[in-house]
């Protein structure tokens, strides 16, 4: 028997129900996917990528990609936001500020810490943090925590609690009066993460040796802010990276060295991959475009205030050395570390007593909207590394490190539709006045940039288009995490 002919209604339904099979296509970009580089068009439906195909027909909605490279939204998996930084200081950027940044910088997620001061319940923190962040999100976050009041409630009862609820990690510092751990609370949160599968990231420098320096250096009458820098030379980083990896040896857990500055702290970490141990490694924008040069102002002035940070900057040998890890593997993220103050606001790194010694200088610099154009142009437009790596780096890794994958950090099927257009061409200025952040100033004025993000997307929906902000700051919403099974080494 002959299929009886469609009437024309029939026709229609089914040419209207194609025509609206995708709610977006994006078309004849150079898409990097998790299989490869290639021209085709995107299908989107629901605000997860549901089609890849040399063409697709039958969207609601189209972006012309042509002539545009077509990468996984980053992701910057080490960002400071709304935390306290002692003596009544507050950052620049909140929630809506900072997010606002990421997304104008081609980034899609955000990781930032809910912090906790000695004294604070951990859940009560993660609460007030999830309040402050609750409708004033451009971009999806997932929150890490900050142990620094390892007491017997926080190990037993509050971080198996928050793991198991979606809090899958947690930074802690070997520095820093008011948040340093001794030797034996690292031991007891090392103890906590191995049993509950979670993941620690250690701030590596050695909080003694820096006290020490810093009195020699303040008796030699040397506190402007270049002292900063050495007053935390690589070697105390160094001494750090190599106790961390000891303890986490000791009790047989993978850590992440975040923030890794040079050669020194690269080298104990190549040391122990080669006993066997799983040691992740991050670096930031700051190592690979700055210099301790930097921290000496115009003359030796204040100005230098506007490059402190944690570990500092270090010199041209360094930034080598740093390169070689992008490019070798030692490093398996890319991240901002963004920990953004004002310059000119007695709350800021202006504040009192900064101006008497460096060590009262707010540590941290603003970086979340220039991580990826600084990695893109100095990486990728100039050779260095390719295409695939940058995406590893910045997006696809943190993406597995941190159990966002495969929800986030490739453009596959099923994964959301977190896509970031670039224009590998584009040359850009950076300047104060194109940025979305809080602070009054970004520490890479006038570093001149080749490849640019040109369109943001979250979910499906744009939120960033050519340096406009077109999304809207309920949209973004907190992802919780199983602890990953997709590690990357
Ligand atoms: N550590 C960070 O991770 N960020 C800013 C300052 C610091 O010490
Ligand atoms: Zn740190
Ligand atoms: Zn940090």
């Amino acid at each position: 028997m002959q299929p009886s002919k469609p009437s024309v209604t029939q026709a229609l339904n089914q040419r209207s129900k194609k025509m609206t099979e995708f709610d977006l296509a994006i078309r004849g970009g150079k898409v990097c996917t998790t299989a490869n580089t290639i021209n085709c068009d995107i299908g989107i439906r629901d605000g997860r990528i549901v089609a890849i195909a040399e063409k697709i027909d039958g969207a609601t909605r189209e972006i012309d990609a042509s002539g545009l490279l077509v990468l996984p939204g980053g992701i910057d998996a080490h960002v400071h936001i709304s935390q306290p930084a002692g003596d009544g200081i507050v950052m620049a950027d909140d929630f809506m500020s900072a997010t606002r940044s990421a997304m104008a910088g081609g980034t899609t997620t955000v990781m930032p810490f809910a912090l906790q001061q000695k004294g604070d319940s951990l859940r009560a923190v993660v609460e007030d943090y999830h309040r402050q962040a609750e409708g004033n999100l451009f971009t999806d976050v997932s929150f890490h925590l900050i142990v620094t009041d390892p007491t017997p409630q926080v190990l037993g009862q509050e971080l198996p609690a928050l793991v198991k609820d979606g809090y899958t990690s947690f930074k802690v510092f070997m520095t820093y009066d008011d948040m340093m751990l001794s030797d034996g609370e690292l031991l007891d949160v090392f103890d906590v993460a191995k049993r509950e599968n979670a993941l620690v990231m250690v701030h590596a420098e050695g909080h003694d040796a820096i006290r020490y320096l810093t009195r020699k250096l303040e008796e030699r009458g040397q506190t402007q802010p270049y002292y900063h820098g050495v007053s935390r030379p690589q070697i105390v980083e160094r001494e750090a990276t190599h106790r961390a990896i000891s303890h986490a040896e000791l009790i047989d857990l993978p850590i992440v060295i975040v923030h890794v500055s040079g050669s020194e702290a690269m080298e104990q970490i190549q040391w122990a991959r080669n006993r066997g141990r799983t040691v992740f490694a991050e670096t930031c924008p700051q190592y690979i475009a700055l210099t301790q040069d930097d921290m000496r102002g115009l003359n030796m002035d204040f100005e230098g205030a506007k490059y402190v940070c944690s570990p500092p900057p270090r010199d041209h040998e360094s930034q080598e050395a740093i390169w070689r890890g992008i490019q070798d593997g030692t490093f398996d993220i890319f991240s901002s570390d963004h920990s953004p103050f004002r310059y000119a606001d007695s709350q800021g790194k202006d504040r009192p007593g900064a101006r008497t010694s460096f060590k009262w200088i707010p540590n941290g610099i603003p970086g979340i909207e220039t991580r990826l154009p600084i990695l893109f142009s100095e990486g990728v437009s100039k050779g260095r590394i390719s295409l695939e790596r940058f995406v590893a780096l910045t997006s696809t890794n943190p993406a597995k490190l941190y159990g966002l994958a495969p929800r986030k950090g490739s453009i596959a099927i099923g994964a959301d539709a977190d896509i970031t257009l670039w224009d590998a061409n584009k040359k850009v200025t950076i300047s104060q006045s194109l940025l979305h952040h809080g602070s009054d100033y970004t520490p890479y004025e006038g570093m001149a940039v080749t490849g640019w993000p040109v369109l943001t997307m979250l979910r499906g929906k744009t939120v960033a288009d050519d340096g406009h902000i077109v999304g809207d700051p309920g949209f973004g919403t907190h992802l919780f995490r199983s602890p990953s099974n997709d590690r990357i080494r």
